[in-house]
């Protein structure tokens, strides 16, 4: 039996949409049981991760892209589609600037019933930030948001959780940053599927695509290039699989890198040209079903261990962690042993 709750997001009602965001957060087992229910009707939405550094436009650029999926600005390419928007703030929970200035930023969108905008904190929850914000996108996924833009800050693993999340990510550079190859984080490779050189109104942009173009160059030269899991290039050709249909003969997708002025809405429609490009890509070469396979079970084994973390420590009686860190501190007894002992529930006293 559906709950008010989730007939009304089913709906497309924004404020239980908030609302369920929200006890998203909070960790409850009311969430738990609405996303649930909500669940057979997800997987409909194109998945958007957008991360860069702190300050390289992410924010800007999503607004701009939001409006262009809307239909506003004079871009009639496309029937208007409906679009959510997550902004994860790894960092603080409640003084956040970066929220603030979100708001602010996204007030010229909010009056258009056809955009979702939220911002998320975290709040130390054992699932964290990353398990919160994949709930949250199911919402606006079940809630029938079309295309769903994530953007988190470019910091370790929230990129990766994002880029595993997402159906297609677009990682930013700005110039000035660094921009010879040295300066291009490592593992950004793995991840981007399309770069997107924001700020190209500065000095410097043409210099970082050059170096990302020798990055892509380099990085295409020197193996059969795993992207997400299927094979890119020609050996694609002969790549077999046995999780499900074998990759078709695509050439595989090289990211693209596009030179934006978001400040200004300049290069946007190209962007929005590679987002649909990829989609595509993903649909025709079986990539799509592969990537959701490896997020169902990327998924499953994180919900796994946060349940079994969670009644093992609803088992551990107060202060009794305490105890074993000072006793393993004063080498009575080692790690590895607390842990089988927690686990099999022995007493310590
Ligand atoms: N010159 C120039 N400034 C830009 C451009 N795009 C964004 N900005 C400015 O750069 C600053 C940061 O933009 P945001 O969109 O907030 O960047 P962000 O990546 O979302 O920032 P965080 O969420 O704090 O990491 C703002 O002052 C923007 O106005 C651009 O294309 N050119
Ligand atoms: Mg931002």
């Amino acid at each position: 039996m559906s709950s008010d709750i989730v007939k009304r997001v089913l709906a497309g009602d924004r404020r239980a949409v908030a609302r369920l965001i929200t006890m998203i957060e909070n960790d409850g087992d009311e969430a738990r049981r609405a996303l649930a229910d909500l669940y057979p009707y997800t997987g409909q939405a194109h998945i958007v991760g957008v991360t860069g550094a702190p300050g390289t436009g992410k924010s800007t650029l999503v607004n701009e892209l939001a409006k262009v999926y809307r239909g506003s600005g004079g871009q009639p390419a496309h029937s208007p589609r409906t679009v959510g928007i997550i902004a994860v703030d790894p960092t603080s929970p409640f003084s956040g600037g970066a929220i603030l200035g979100d708001r602010i930023r996204m007030r010229e969108l909010s009056g258009d019933p056809g955009i979702f905008i939220r911002s998320m904190a975290t709040r130390g929850s054992l699932g964290g930030l990353a398990r919160a914000t994949a709930d949250a996108i199911k919402v606006l996924d079940a809630a029938g948001y079309e295309v769903i833009f994530v953007e988190t800050v470019g910091a370790g693993q929230a990129e990766v959780d994002i880029a595993k999340t997402a159906h297609t990510t677009i990682v930013i550079q700005a110039p000035g940053l660094g921009d010879d190859i040295q300066a291009i984080k490592a593992g950004i490779l793995e991840i981007a599927d399309i770069f997107a050189v924001n700020k190209a109104d500065r000095e410097g942009a043409d210099n970082a695509v050059m170096a990302l173009q020798m990055l892509l160059d380099l990085d295409h030269a020197s193996r059969p290039t795993l992207h997400h899991g299927v094979m890119m290039g020609e050996e694609a050709s002969t790549n077999e699989s046995d999780s499900g249909p074998a990759p078709s003969q695509e050439q595989g997708w090289r990211p693209p890198i596009l030179k934006t002025v978001a400040l200004h809405s300049e290069g946007i429609e190209a962007v929005v040209e590679a987002i649909e490009a990829h989609l595509m890509y993903l649909k025709e070469s079986q990539t799509l079903y592969q990537r959701e396979r490896e997020r169902i079970e990327s998924e499953l084994n994180d919900i796994l261990q946060q349940e079994l973390m969670r009644r093992l420590l609803d088992r551990v009686k107060e202060g009794e962690l305490d105890d074993l860190i000072q006793r393993i501190g004063r080498r009575e007894l080692d790690p590895y042993s607390a842990v089988r002992r927690l686990i099999e529930g022995e007493q310590f006293a």
